[in-house]
């Protein structure tokens, strides 16, 4: 940006910027915690949110009281939140068990959040999502017509407790129906009957929304009576997703949405270092989402998180840009292998292997010195290692693609030498180089065979000039 161009400040920045532990999988340590506060402190967020699904006092024990040591790391928590300008949402996940109807399992959810109001926390949640669509207590089935009047019921209880006990007390509810158009009857009776002090996280769209815009904010205001709090599921990449590493920069969100949403609270990655590469981008738009540029923002947030690594680091990351936001998976490869596609089919030989030779030996020594040399953040690398190895075997691939090509042993050998290659990608179960790359060598390893001619495939691979002939 030159001085002449507006300044960053023009741009309305989110009220609520933070990050959430809030994937299923093993929660972070202690230490991880202090340490992702002091960055996205430093990234400039103001909040970060409890709420391990995975952690015995949060769900399935929501009413067990802490120890003295779980309350001193939280109260560690807390201090480090103060020096980084980071403010902790404490959340409790009690929808599993509760007793709506139940006055004594009001007063638990207090005591709860009570003993951590002790050490300062201010901000609270109830987050209820996750848990059967009905009411399933006998008890609560007489006394409520519905599961969004139960939850109201208690929430606001909560809440009127919360705030004459601690000063400036804020409480967040995640629904039951955290996604969709955001004016489903379930949503529209929650917000009419919560006290409009009351927050309401939302996912968007889908679970793992592919964008936020704010016509949709607007739509989910108009419904409940107040503006959503973000629960952005990017970049977790828990239960189905486990075979997507999401260290692809933040992406879909659009830039006038500040003005129609409270904040955006995006949830991370059991993987620690991996998730900080999106945060640092999430940081940069929930600051000024009118200037934000995904890729310089990328850019940046790889140098910060994996130091003199960086350019090895973005070669890998680039090819793992699956996500539900990403509309390009891996920009480069897919245009070095689109053009080695064109190359082929017009006799360009020249033309096939121009971008993709170097390419793929660019991206092979870069596998290799994240998997072999001495890099700065190990961690980060050994978070990342199963999709870096199979960057690796793409990397070979595609050399040894280039290398057929440029020889004039495609046809003759290709099938032969590039089939263990795809056997081996498919046979990790890791999305990595999107779908261009398995589909560049099963084109060439297995090429389509007219339909009816199915029951005569032989389990191996043919000769690219048999198929020709047909
Ligand atoms: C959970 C969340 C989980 C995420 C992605 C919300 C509000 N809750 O489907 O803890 O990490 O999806 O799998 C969720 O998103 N439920």
């Amino acid at each position: 940006m030159t001085a002449l161009e507006p300044q960053a400040a023009q741009s309305s920045a989110f009220g609520i910027r933070g990050v959430a532990e809030g994937f299923y999988g093993v929660p972070w340590t202690h230490g991880d915690r202090l340490e992702m506060i002091r960055f996205i402190g430093r990234h400039g967020m103001n909040r970060f949110v409890y709420s391990p699904k995975d952690d015995p006092f949060l769900r399935r024990g929501w009413a067990e009281p802490y120890a003295a040591d779980a309350l001193a790391e939280l109260a560690e928590l807390v201090a480090a939140g103060g020096e980084s300008g980071v403010e902790l949402i404490y959340c409790l996940s009690p929808g599993l068990s509760i007793r709506y109807s139940e006055e004594q399992d009001v007063a638990r959810v207090l005591d709860k959040l009570e003993s951590v109001a002790g050490l300062g926390i201010r901000h609270f949640g109830l987050l209820l999502d996750d848990v059967p669509g009905r009411l399933q207590h006998d008890a609560d089935i007489e006394r409520f017509d519905t599961l969004a009047q139960a939850q109201a019921a208690v929430a606001n209880a909560v809440f009127a407790e919360l705030v004459a006990r601690v000063p400036g007390a804020t409480l967040v509810v995640c629904p039951t129906a955290y996604w969709g158009y955001g004016d489903e009857p379930y949503i529209g009776e929650l917000g009419s009957a919560l006290d409009p002090a009351i927050a309401l996280f939302w996912t968007g769209r889908a679970i793992c929304s592919a964008t936020l815009d704010a016509h949709d904010a607007d739509v989910f205001s108009q419904a409940t009576g107040r503006r959503p709090t973000y629960w952005d599921n990017y970049p977790v990449n828990d239960v189905a997703m486990g075979h997507e590493l999401h260290v692809g920069p933040y992406r879909g969100r659009s830039a006038d949405l500040a003005g129609s949403a409270e904040g955006i609270i995006a949830n991370a990655m059991e993987r620690f270092e991996s998730s900080k590469v999106a945060i640092a981008t999430i940081a940069d738009y929930l600051r000024s989402p009118e200037d934000y540029d995904a890729e310089m923002s990328w850019d940046a947030a790889l140098r910060d998180v994996a130091g003199a690594d960086a350019a090895a680091y973005r070669d890998f990351a680039d090819n793992s840009r699956s996500s539900c936001l990403s509309q390009l998976d891996a920009p480069e490869v897919t245009f070095a292998l689109e053009e080695h596609t064109f190359g082929l089919l017009i006799g360009d030989t020249d033309r096939a292997v121009r971008t993709l030779a170097p390419l793929a030996d660019r991206l092979a020594a870069s596998a290799h010195r994240l998997l072999n040399g001495h890099v700065e953040n190990q961690r980060l690398i050994d978070e990342s290692r199963p999709w870096i190895e199979a960057f690796a075997v793409g990397a070979a691939a595609m050399q040894k693609l280039a290398e057929l090509t440029s020889e004039g042993r495609l046809e003759e050998e290709g099938p032969r030498v590039l089939r263990p290659f795809l056997d081996d990608l498919r046979s990790r179960r890791l999305r990595i180089f999107g779908d261009v790359l398995d589909m560049t060598l099963a084109d060439i390893c297995m090429p389509p065979i007219p339909f009816d001619a199915h029951d005569e495939r032989s389990s191996q691979s043919r000769p690219l000039t048999q198929e020709k002939q047909q």
